[in-house]
């Protein structure tokens, strides 16, 4: 049995498309323990909709495989709860965006075959039961324990069974830094300036920040020996995410208006933290990372 801890919607997507009989969701410490099955539609990227009607994992001996889609501020705490009873075999892919939370799970459990994945799939859940797959794209995944590298291939096939492309990618880390480099030279802008993703480019906000941006976080990389862009790429990478998703809501411009915390720790949060174990300054992740906390619960 395949089993998704976090019900939301990148954890429904993954649940609608892998074989049903074989995937269950893992309940929350307070859900009802009555209900026998989680039920939405799913609207697919082709538009056709089906119901699903997806079980609750009853025992965790049962699963062969673990994907974790909470927000990254929940990823630990949800695994806490379920660790000590899953078999110390069964891989674990985490699916959440920035960086921090990863590092995290497997410095707690570095037994554990811990995986991570960056993927760039896009869902949405417009309705608490209704689940859209909004874009399609590609997922990579790579091992970040010792354990999780014999099981890398079997993950990825299981994971291909969606019909979503999947990569094997022995070096995750880099991918998991090309997304952060994109979430936070787009996400804390749209969310302060409320705006859709391509609607920051000409405001002035992003203008005078974005440059200072960027070099900030090519200093990070190089010092973390991870690649060693040039700002100006780095620049380019973000226009063009922006330009390509223009009239998106960032995930983290939606947290915002629908009042839930953000994911701000674990982008420039996470960027201003790793330039203070670098002694390297980060005063705009750091301008960045305040503003949106201004704006959320925390
Ligand atoms: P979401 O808020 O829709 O889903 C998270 C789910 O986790 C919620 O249903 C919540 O109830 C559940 N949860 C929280 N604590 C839990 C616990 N202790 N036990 C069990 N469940 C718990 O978020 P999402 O959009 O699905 O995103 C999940 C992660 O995936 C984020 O890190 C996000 O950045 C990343 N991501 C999402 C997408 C996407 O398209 N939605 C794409 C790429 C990456
Ligand atoms: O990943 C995203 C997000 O919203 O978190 C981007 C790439 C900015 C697309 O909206």
């Amino acid at each position: 049995m395949i089993g998704i801890l976090g019900a939301g919607s990148l954890g429904r997507l993954w649940a609608a498309l892998l074989p049903q009989g074989q995937v269950a969701f893992l309940p929350r410490p307070d859900a009802d323990p009555g209900a026998a099955t989680l039920s939405y539609t799913f609207e697919s990227i082709r538009g056709s909709h089906r119901t699903l009607a997806l079980p609750w994992l009853q025992s965790p001996d049962d699963l062969s495989l673990l994907l974790v889609t909470t927000k990254a501020g929940d990823t630990l705490n949800a695994l806490q709860h379920w660790l000590a009873r899953i078999p110390a075999s069964v891989p674990i892919v985490l699916f959440q965006n920035g960086l921090g939370s990863q590092q995290a799970v497997a410095n707690a459990w570095p037994e554990h075959p811990i995986l991570a994945a960056s993927t760039t799939e896009g869902a949405n859940r417009p309705e608490p039961n209704r689940v859209v797959h909004a874009g399609t794209g590609e997922t990579w995944v790579g091992p970040l324990t010792p354990a999780a590298r014999p099981k890398l291939a079997g993950v990825v096939s299981q994971l291909a069974t969606t019909g979503l492309v999947v990569h094997a990618e022995d070096q995750i880390l880099p991918r998991l830094w090309q997304k952060l480099v994109v979430n936070a030279g787009i996400n804390p802008f749209t969310a302060i300036l409320d705006c859709p993703n391509g609607d920051i480019l000409a405001n002035d906000f992003f203008l005078s920040h974005i440059n200072p941006l960027c070099n900030e976080i090519a200093g990070l990389m190089a010092a973390e020996g991870i690649g060693n862009p040039t700002p100006e790429e780095l620049r380019q990478r973000i226009e063009t995410v922006a330009r390509n998703t223009a009239r998106n809501t960032s995930s983290m411009r939606g947290d915002i208006l629908n009042g839930r915390r953000t994911e701000i720790d674990f982008i420039n949060g996470y960027l201003v933290q790793l330039g203070e174990r670098l002694d390297i300054p980060t005063p705009v992740n750091q301008l960045l990372t305040d503003r949106v906390k201004q704006l959320s619960p925390h």
